[in-house]
């Protein structure tokens, strides 16, 4: 997954975390808000599906959202983000969270 390598031209190039980053992040300030997270995913997902209804839900949860935003800063940073969206994509309901 982190490997840096993967970066080569084999034409079957994944986007990096921060090229998805940027995509988010509309107003180019290195933050991506509550608002523009839940734009993105809508562009990314097919707006009629229960997957696409589950992430919406989810990112409408500011209480997630706050729990990604680790510094409270109001945004998500790429190391927030990175790991908030594998949350928010993959369910987010197997992670045994052990942070109270
Ligand atoms: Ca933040």
């Amino acid at each position: 997954m982190n490997d840096p390598s993967t970066s080569a031209s084999t034409g079957d190039v994944q986007p990096t975390p921060e090229e998805i980053f940027a995509q988010f992040d509309k107003n180019a300030d290195n933050q991506v808000d509550l608002q523009e997270l839940q734009e993105a995913l809508l562009a990314m997902l097919p707006p009629t599906t229960p997957e696409s209804d589950r992430v919406v839900e989810k990112t409408k949860n500011e209480a997630s959202f706050a729990e990604a935003d680790i510094d409270k800063s109001g945004g998500l940073s790429l190391a927030e983000f990175v790991p908030a969206m594998e949350k928010y994509l993959n369910g987010g309901a197997t992670t045994s969270d052990a942070t109270t």
